[in-house]
């Protein structure tokens, strides 16, 4: 071949292309990247989001619950990353979407009340994983088990420099057997926007007498998928939590009070969607 004719994009002369100038393989996330692929990438993997080891029994059942409207993009790449990651980690484990429909302002927290029922409904999971969809673990040893206290595992976050950003902070991904959950009345349903229910979180842990357990800045590292506030979830005016007020009211408020409608569940292939609209039920 007449190497000085060769074009940045030609064909090399096997019919193979050239490889990417950027290999898409490492650091930062697949361009072009589609559920069939992570599907195909997971052949393993049954309908719902489900998964037990092929070879041996697994010691732990974790349920992988993450609050969700309008991010579909963060969801692919979550899957992508996080399914794998399970399997090396030889849990038994499912994924569960919990989509809030419509236009009314996102509420996080009680979502995740959601996601605690109704996965609970259907399986005995010994722990559950609130997560965040736009944060992608790093670390191999970050076990999606759950320790005897509450554990707040995104705790070395790339936006946070990979430090905690202050003690008691609970966000972006906490795991909680279901014993820990109903000691502290779950998350606060009565958090509409952004911010303020992950404090609540943390001080609930320590009213209903527990620790939160974490592990090391090493292990608990994150990547945060970039991502502006999102419409429908503006910053909450009352976001500024305060133990105190919190001290009175998560027996009142709480997974005894969480009400709501299903809208829909259906068993996609690489997880259990779970679709309600919270306009109907305030
Ligand atoms: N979420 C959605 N859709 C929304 C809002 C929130 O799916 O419209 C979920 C999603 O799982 C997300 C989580 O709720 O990861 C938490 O919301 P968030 O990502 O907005 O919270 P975070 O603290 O936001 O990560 C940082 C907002 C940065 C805006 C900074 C502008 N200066």
């Amino acid at each position: 071949a007449n190497l000085s004719r060769l074009s940045k994009n030609h064909i090399h002369a096997d019919e193979m292309p050239y490889c990417p100038k950027t290999s898409p393989l490492i650091g930062d996330f697949p361009s072009g990247l589609t559920l069939a692929q992570v599907q195909r990438k997971n052949p393993l993997v049954v309908r719902g989001g489900r998964y037990r080891p092929p070879d041996c029994e697994a010691r732990h059942r974790t349920a992988i619950i993450i609050p969700h409207r309008h991010r579909e993009h963060h969801l692919k790449f979550l899957l992508y990353y996080l399914h794998p990651f399970l399997q090396r980690q030889q849990l038994s484990y499912g994924i569960y979407i919990i989509h809030q429909a419509g236009n009314y302002t996102f509420n996080r927290a009680k979502l995740m009340n959601v996601g605690f029922r109704e996965a609970m409904r259907e399986e005995d999971w010994d722990c559950l994983f609130f997560h965040d969809v736009d944060l992608i673990p790093e670390d191999d040893r970050n076990t999606y088990v759950c320790d005897a206290n509450p554990k707040h595992a995104a705790i070395a976050m790339d936006k946070f420099g990979y430090k905690l950003p202050y003690k008691m902070y609970f966000g972006g991904v906490s795991a909680l057997t279901p014993l820990h959950y109903l000691k502290m009345n779950g998350f606060p349903n009565n958090y509409w926007g952004w911010g303020g229910e992950d404090d609540d979180i943390g001080v609930r842990v320590s009213l209903a007498g527990m620790y939160i357990s974490r592990p090391s800045l090493k292990v608990g590292r994150y990547k945060m998928i970039k991502h502006k506030l999102d419409k429908g979830n503006d910053v909450n005016p009352k976001r500024c939590s305060k133990p105190s007020v919190t001290r009175q009211t998560w027996k009142l408020d709480g997974m005894n009070t969480a009400e709501y409608e299903i809208i829909s569940r259906q068993y996609l292939p690489l997880y259990t969607n779970i679709t309600l609209d919270f306009f109907f039920s305030i």
